[in-house]
């Protein structure tokens, strides 16, 4: 553990902390941000009213709205000269939303980053290649500074350029990566083609995260790169990257920092409290940020927390790989399919590259899946293979059209689209 007095604390002693860290938090948001007075005078309540953590549930969420409607730093907590850093995410349609650090939640951003470094296998003086993109994005600096608090030589390489992240993997033989799962795929066809074997790749650690990737591409990417690979998950409203990260040893569920961020399962449709083990929206609040601390934040996430005691003797909880956004559920006639679960599928089948991509259209009141995968050979044997054992595991009828390797969009380094949603344009 890097800060075995945070990630292994008594469970009491914990609750007790994350209880005076909310109660404080509430305070400051009712004192100094003026949205947040509103919203709780709305729901009719006051930071007094928080007296244990299940009174949490009786105070409003955040939403990506309540961002974008405070644009660009309207829920910003502390004087505009106290600002350190902006990021904000791109977002696909309207005002990107802005997010605000001051000096403390760089800290806090460098230390959870660091505790999650350490626990994908990063120890001090290895290099470490930072693939992430750098600018607004926050995986870049994020990663970044977290790579040099644990002490690591991190390489500022950011996303894309594969000919040039090839060439400074065989030149500085860093011993750990972070890169979203999609791109350390093309990173391991570009070093393939160059003839390097995994047991030729410097890299040991993987850190991948940004955006969802199933157990079977952890197995692909392992192999292909020669690494022990490790989730790493967050979002730019809450922090950015480091909210929680697997332990290498483990690779079962990601230890999520709960002394800084407040994790709470919800239900999609009515918001009510979930208990551990059920899936659900992940909600979090982050307790310790100063300029612009979020309560309750919707993350639109699902995954559950597991509710097993964990092997590290860490006491901070695990949550599970994420599931998928909630807006990224397709409800494909009634059933309910996440582009994950097709992954799995696929690439448990061994013949064809974890490159995949999917089209929804609509016929009359009808939705239709194209699943588009690569293969070197036209097979119908293969394609109805697929749809068969699509609609086996998963319970869907998909249509799956073979494709000429490398025509599919590929990640440039940054998160990969995986869906295109004809039907509205319809
Ligand atoms: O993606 C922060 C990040 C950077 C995380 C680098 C990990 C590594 P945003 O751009 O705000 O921040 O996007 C956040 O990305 O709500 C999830 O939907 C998705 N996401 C992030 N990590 C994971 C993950 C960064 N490990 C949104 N698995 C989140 C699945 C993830 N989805």
């Amino acid at each position: 553990m890097f800060q075995p007095d945070r990630e292994a604390m008594p469970t009491a002693q914990l609750r007790a902390l994350q209880l005076s860290r909310l109660q404080e938090m509430t305070q400051r948001q009712y004192a100094h941000v003026p949205a947040y007075r509103q919203k709780f005078d709305q729901q009719g309540v006051r930071p007094d009213d928080l007296k244990t953590l299940s009174d949490l549930a009786q105070f409003p969420f955040t939403r990506k709205t309540d961002l974008r409607d405070n644009y660009p730093l309207g829920l910003s907590a502390v004087p505009a000269a106290n600002l350190r850093r902006i990021h904000a995410s791109s977002g696909t349609t309207g005002k990107p939303t802005v997010v605000a650090y001051d000096q403390n939640d760089l800290d806090v951003f460098a230390e959870v980053v660091a505790r999650s470094l350490y626990a994908a296998g990063g120890r001090a003086g290895m290099v470490f290649h930072n693939a992430y993109g750098y600018g607004l994005f926050t995986g870049g600096l994020g990663t970044h500074g977290g790579g040099e608090r644990l002490g690591l030589c991190t390489v500022p390489v950011s996303g894309g350029g594969t000919e040039k992240q090839v060439q400074l993997i065989q030149d500085l033989e860093p011993e750990i990566i972070a890169v979203t799962p999609s791109y350390a795929l093309v990173l391991a066809e570009a070093l393939a083609a160059k003839g390097m074997k995994p047991d030729d790749i410097s890299l040991k650690y993987a850190v991948l995260g940004a955006e969802p990737w199933s157990q079977k591409t952890r197995a692909e990417i392992e192999e292909r790169l020669g690494v022990k690979a490790t989730n790493i998950y967050g979002l730019s409203e809450v922090i950015g990257p480091g909210v929680s990260n697997e332990d290498v040893s483990e690779q079962d569920g990601s230890y999520l920092w709960e002394d800084h961020f407040y994790p709470e399962i919800v239900d999609p449709e009515t918001g009510a409290a979930l208990p551990d083990g059920e899936y659900g929206v992940l909600v979090l609040s982050s307790m310790t940020r100063t300029a612009m601390p979020i309560l309750r934040y919707w993350t639109g996430d699902i995954t559950r927390l597991l509710p097993s005691a964990s092997p590290s003797g860490r006491t901070v909880r695990r949550m599970d790989q994420i599931r998928g956004r909630s807006d990224d559920l397709i409800i494909l006639r009634g059933v309910n399919v996440y582009p994950t679960q097709l992954e799995a599928v696929l690439i448990g089948m061994g013949q064809v590259s974890p490159h995949y991509h999917v089209i929804l259209t609509r016929t009359g009141l009808m939705d239709n899946l194209t699943l588009q995968v690569e293969t070197e050979t036209e097979n119908a044997a293969l394609r109805k293979e697929i749809q068969k054992q699509i609609k086996a595991q998963v319970g869907v009828t998909v249509r799956c059209e073979l494709c000429v390797p490398g025509t599919l969009p590929r990640s440039e380094g940054g998160k990969l689209r995986r869906v295109t949603d004809l039907r509205e344009a319809r």
